[in-house]
């Protein structure tokens, strides 16, 4: 009989990279929010996936930046984390990348004594020879690396970057139960849809000033009520995200809606307010409330 595996394989890179793409490609299910923009994902989202012999705790991470407020500042403490109990690293970089802006985290990922899969992504968008060109630079500054060519997208690549994580997995019994899916609750994805569709329809800084709390969720036979709060940080930010007679706002809730019945499978009925929560991204209170400082 074969033994069971487990663990934790943890995906990091820059802003953008495609990471949430390709640990929803992974999982088979929209956990992680996908947008152009960079700094979409502000947590550490594990996806889990399951087979009668192992269990891959996948975790999806923010992009590493340099902190520049209180919010920043946590969403690299997750980066931290999961450089801590990883099993096997994901290094995500995407063609035409040249480096990790982070010196101190490329530096772990070099020292790393735990096996790094470094994959280049979005090989779509290139050709053989940019291809061949990057796989030759990755080689030399990471050399501990095994790399991988994937397009996260098309899910080109990515069952044999799968086969080879099951490979290198330790032996070890299930973390989670094995119908479980992810470690958020149902509150959780609910935010981040709306986020989704801030993140798609406002410019600037809107997007980067808004947190999502959902004050309600009540699951009834055929439907979901849901509640939620649009926080901004300041006044004038809250028109703008209402709109014009309150248009905007109302396309974010249909667009979330929408996404949000896909997701449960279920009909919703979601209201939508908007409040003001002066500068909570530098606020180590309304952080915690939020969970973002874990410390
Ligand atoms: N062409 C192409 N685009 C991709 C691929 N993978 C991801 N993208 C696009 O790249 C953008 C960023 O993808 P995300 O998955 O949100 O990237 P991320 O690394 O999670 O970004 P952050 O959470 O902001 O750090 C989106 O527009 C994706 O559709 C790929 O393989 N090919
Ligand atoms: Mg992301």
């Amino acid at each position: 009989m074969t033994k069971h595996k487990a663990g934790f394989v943890n995906i990091i890179g820059n802003p953008n990279v495609g990471k949430s793409t390709l640990m929803n490609a992974f999982v088979g299910e929209r956990l992680s929010i996908i947008t152009s923009k960079a700094q979409t994902t502000r947590h550490r989202i594990l996806g889990i996936v399951n087979g009668d012999d192992f269990q891959v705790l996948l975790s999806d991470t923010p992009g590493i930046i340099k902190p520049a407020y209180q919010l920043q500042e946590s969403m690299m403490d997750f980066v931290k984390s999961a450089f801590e109990d990883a099993d096997i690293l994901l290094y995500l970089v995407e063609l035409g990348e040249k480096e990790l802006k982070d010196e101190a985290f490329f530096n772990k990922i070099t020292n790393s004594k735990i096996p790094v899969l470094l994959l280049i992504n979005k090989i779509d968008k290139g050709n053989e020879e940019l291809l061949s060109e990057a796989v030759k630079m990755w080689k030399e500054k990471v050399p501990n690396a095994e790399i991988f060519a994937i397009s996260a997208l098309q899910n080109f690549g990515v069952p044999e970057v799968f086969n080879r994580i099951i490979e290198l997995l330790p032996e070890s019994p299930p973390f989670y139960p094995k119908d479980q899916l992810t470690d958020k609750p149902e509150r959780f994805f609910v935010n981040e849809a709306i986020r989704e569709k801030i993140l798609m329809h406002y410019k600037k800084e809107i997007p980067y000033s808004v947190e999502i709390d959902t004050e309600e969720f009540f699951e009834d036979e055929n439907i979901i009520r849901i509640r939620s709060i649009i926080m901004v940080e300041r006044e004038t930010q809250k028109g703008i995200i209402i709109g014009h007679k309150g248009s905007a706002l109302k396309r974010v809730g249909i667009e979330a809606r929408k996404d949000l019945e896909k997701f449960f499978g279920k009909q919703i009925h979601l209201e939508l307010y908007v409040k003001v929560n002066k500068d909570w991204r530098s606020n180590e209170k309304q952080l915690r409330r939020f969970g973002y400082n874990q410390k």
